[in-house]
């Protein structure tokens, strides 16, 4: 367990040299003053909180602080990681009751999507599930290329189409023969980025219906992954997604190499959506189930013997 906790840990460093370093400083201090909050608030919206999630927080602080009587930093300090902990979910692992289990997953180009499927696929078959991966982003010739070399690392048999194919075709095709084949899970890539003359939110709807046309039910899960390293803009093409397919899941990826780990906050809050896994480097093995605690721990934890 230690383990886990350290490489979220030590993925964070960014975030946490850059800006949540900076709160865990101010957190110095040992008296709550008439600046505190302005402060606070300057402080929590340069860590890419976003400014609607930090207002709230900032209210809601106030609020406590007078309430409770605080008068010391050590207790608002207390009282943020509780507050930034109600603006997580706790995340669960899919429980594959479906067989198989469909998971879509979308988000837009070189976020993330199929490295964080490579390395679901390589966490289901540690998990002793039976893993098919489906390449749905017939648009980009190489797109088909990558999700095989991840099949091929990872064990795992893989349906793709020809370049230019119907996306939602290869996606009937993966689910019938996940069928016959038994399989437990079904990982579908998606696009990202499609030629012009293609809408992708289109696209993507007809996926996520063909999905339900090969099996009723599916998909079981559809997923974003958001890439961490974008801040505050990630979010606002993760509200398009959500409003063309139901998402009831993210993926933060990069988390590693992102300054912007404060955007986490705003998921919940501004999506509605848990972060299930969390993407904390380039390999195989680099992917987490996302743990709020030892997020927060994270973030705060000053660089000690760094
Ligand atoms: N450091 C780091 N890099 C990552 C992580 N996840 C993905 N990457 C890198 O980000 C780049 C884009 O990843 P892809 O998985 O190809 O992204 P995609 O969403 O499939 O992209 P398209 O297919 O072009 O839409 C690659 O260079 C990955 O190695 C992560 O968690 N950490
Ligand atoms: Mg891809």
């Amino acid at each position: 367990m230690s383990n886990i906790f350290n490489k979220l840990r030590e993925s964070l460093q960014k975030t946490r040299d850059v800006t949540f370093g900076k709160i865990a400083t101010f957190f110095g201090a040992t008296e709550i003053d008439d600046s505190t909050f302005d402060d606070l608030e300057e402080l929590l919206i340069q860590a890419d909180v976003g400014v609607e999630t930090t207002l709230n927080l900032i209210d809601t602080a106030i609020e406590k602080v007078d309430e409770l009587g605080y008068t010391r930093m050590s207790q608002l300090e207390d009282l943020l990681r509780t507050e930034l902990s109600a603006l997580l979910f706790d995340a669960v692992e899919p429980d594959f009751t479906e067989k198989p289990t469909v998971i879509m997953v979308a988000g837009v180009n070189g976020s993330g999507k199929t490295t964080s499927i490579g390395k679901l696929a390589a966490r289901y078959k540690r998990m002793d599930k039976s893993v098919l991966l489906v390449g749905a982003d017939t648009y980009r010739a190489a797109a088909a290329d990558q999700l095989e070399v991840w099949a091929d690392r990872v064990g795992v048999p893989i349906i793709t189409g020809q370049q230019d194919s119907d996306p939602g075709a290869v996606t009937y095709d993966g689910i019938k023969s996940a069928i016959a084949r038994n399989i437990d899970v079904v990982l579908i890539d998606t696009a990202g980025r499609l030629h012009t003359r293609y809408n992708l939110m289109e696209e993507i709807k007809k996926v996520y219906r063909v999905a339900e046309k090969a099996l009723p039910g599916a998909p079981h899960q559809s997923w974003i992954v958001i890439d961490t390293t974008t801040g505050q803009n990630a979010l606002r093409q993760a509200e398009a997604f959500g409003k063309a397919v139901n998402l009831n899941g993210a993926i933060l990826a990069k988390l590693d190499s992102s300054a912007k780990g404060g955007m986490v906050f705003a998921i919940k809050d501004q999506l509605g959506l848990p972060v299930i896994y969390a993407g904390l480097g380039e390999k195989v093995e680099d992917l987490e189930l996302f743990d709020k605690r030892s997020f927060i721990d994270g973030i705060f934890t000053k660089n000690e013997g760094k």
